[in-house]
């Protein structure tokens, strides 16, 4: 098995390709001065790292050069490399796994397509993986497919899984869930929602009425809002975390599709534009292609191959 950083450092090669080899490319044998901070300034721009990271990043190098303390390429990376963790380890925070209420619920959140149904199974996996019991609702009905798609994650992850017929209320099942996953005393019960534009009121008014309705089973400090970011949507996580985070809250956020893409930046602008933790990242469509978010080991991973 290979390990956790090695997988990692394989799904993130694109982005380190994209950043730091173009950054690498254009800094060999160059001096340190305004047109070159110039490049580097597109690149990371390029990279979805964000407005307000990149100037940050400039604006230290910037000075760091005038006090002559940068000079080689292998200083330019150095400093990257501390500028990056500074700001990814902003939204730090303690253990996922324990929570000493049964059950935990996490409420699974996300404009359409982002990830979610393959997150859920993910995380049910590594749930049962840490030595949980887990439940899964399918709680997006509008979709058959996306049902029957939960019902093989939950088999292959061998956890209870709960579904209604297609058509059915959401937050009538979500009751039926908590309820259920109440009486069996499950440690997690992972709501499947359905993918919805965050620009869509009566949308976002259907999420509001779920998590109302699990309330009236499950004390809301145990209720866990996550909302799912496709790693690849660019600056537009920002606004659906502010919208979904005004309708059910959001405490925490998984990012998915960071492997394929080249711009694996966007931890980066998401750490340094909002205030809430990054719990999870998807590397991949396969059930173990989860980890629990690191920002030491995502920093390494984009820096070595
Ligand atoms: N490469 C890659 N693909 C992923 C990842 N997570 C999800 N996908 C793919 O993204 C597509 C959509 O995934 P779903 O889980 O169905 O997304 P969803 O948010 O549930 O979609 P809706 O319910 O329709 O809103 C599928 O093809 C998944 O295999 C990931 O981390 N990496
Ligand atoms: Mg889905």
């Amino acid at each position: 098995m290979i390990s956790k950083l090695k997988k990692l450092k394989q799904s993130l090669s694109k982005t380190r390709d994209n950043i730091f080899g173009k950054i690498g490319r254009i800094v060999t044998g160059r001096k340190i001065d305004d047109d070159l901070l110039d490049e580097i300034e597109e690149i990371l721009l390029k990279s979805d790292i964000g407005v307000g990271a990149t100037d940050k990043i400039i604006e230290n190098l910037r000075e760091e050069a005038r006090a002559e303390k940068v000079v080689d390429s292998e200083e330019v990376f150095s400093l990257l490399k501390k500028e990056m963790a500074e700001i990814l380890e902003k939204n730090k925070k303690k253990s996922l796994i324990e929570n000493g209420f049964k059950p935990a619920v996490w409420l699974i959140t996300g404009v359409n397509g982002t990830g979610k149904t393959t997150t859920v199974g993910k995380l049910a996996r590594y749930f049962k993986a840490n030595g949980k019991s887990v439940m899964i609702a399918a709680c997006d009905t509008f979709r058959a497919a996306a049902v029957e798609q939960l019902g093989i994650w939950a088999d292959r992850s061998g956890v209870d899984f709960i579904k209604a017929h297609t058509g059915a209320d959401p937050a009538a099942v979500a009751f039926d869930a908590a309820t259920a996953a109440k009486t069996r005393g499950v440690d997690f019960l992972i709501i499947d929602t359905a993918g919805r534009l965050h620009t869509k009121a009566n949308l976002m008014e259907e999420l509001k009425k779920i998590r109302r309705v699990t309330e009236k089973v499950i004390p809301s400090e145990h209720i866990f809002s996550k909302l799912i970011i496709d790693g690849t949507t660019g600056q537009n996580a920002v606004s659906q975390v502010k919208v979904f985070a005004s309708a059910v809250g959001c405490d925490g956020l998984i990012v998915t599709k960071l492997d394929g893409t080249a711009k694996g930046g966007i931890m980066v602008a998401i750490a340094e534009e909002l205030s809430v933790p990054v719990d999870f990242i998807g590397i991949g469509e396969s059930i173990e292609d989860l980890q629990p978010f690191d920002a030491d080991e995502y920093v390494e991973a984009l820096f070595e191959s």
